[in-house]
């Protein structure tokens, strides 16, 4: 199956406010991410949102997003895609997370007072459900705690492993 990681900006006016200052914290040109599998049969997209993560057709999921840039991972098998993502949807949003991410890019010395995720996977944000798939799928890791991987971190790591296709 095709997998491309999606980086992008939200249609609807309060979510672009919010996102907003995601945008400004991150330093990067999109507030969300997000994962699209794919293959001759559907398009469909995997994210992480309030309140809970979701797996919708891709049209669909168009009709709330731009993309701003997307980058092609290495094809995977259709029934390594279903393993991987089946844990990954139906997860609440954790807001917390993004609070603590908002505070460490301000004051980075912030992270180090955490030893160990402070939610793991039972509650998501789109950069860590992205990051998660990344890591059981391909042969990568991220440096950061999981709770605290930004939108930034995970286009550093995605840019070694994808070939640009969009942006
Ligand atoms: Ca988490």
């Amino acid at each position: 199956m095709r997998i491309l990681v999606l980086f992008c900006t939200s249609k609807s006016g309060i979510k672009r406010f919010f996102g907003g200052s995601i945008e400004i914290l991150d330093k990067v040109p999109f507030q969300h991410a997000a994962l699209l599998y794919s293959d001759d049969r559907m398009t469909r997209v995997v994210e992480s949102i309030i309140p809970i993560s979701r797996d919708i057709a891709y049209e669909e999921w168009l009709n709330h997003y731009t993309i701003v840039e997307a980058y092609e991972m290495p094809e995977l098998t259709p029934s390594a895609v279903q393993v991987f993502i089946k844990p990954l949807v139906g997860k609440p949003y954790s807001v917390f997370q993004l609070l603590l991410i908002s505070i460490s890019n301000y004051w980075g010395h912030f992270k180090t007072f955490f030893k160990t995720d402070v939610n793991g996977s039972q509650t998501l944000i789109c950069s860590e459900l992205v990051a998660e798939f990344l890591e059981s799928s391909y042969d990568v890791s991220f440096d950061e705690l999981q709770d605290f991987i930004s939108l930034k971190d995970l286009r550093e790591k995605v840019r070694t492993i994808g070939v640009k296709r969009i942006g």
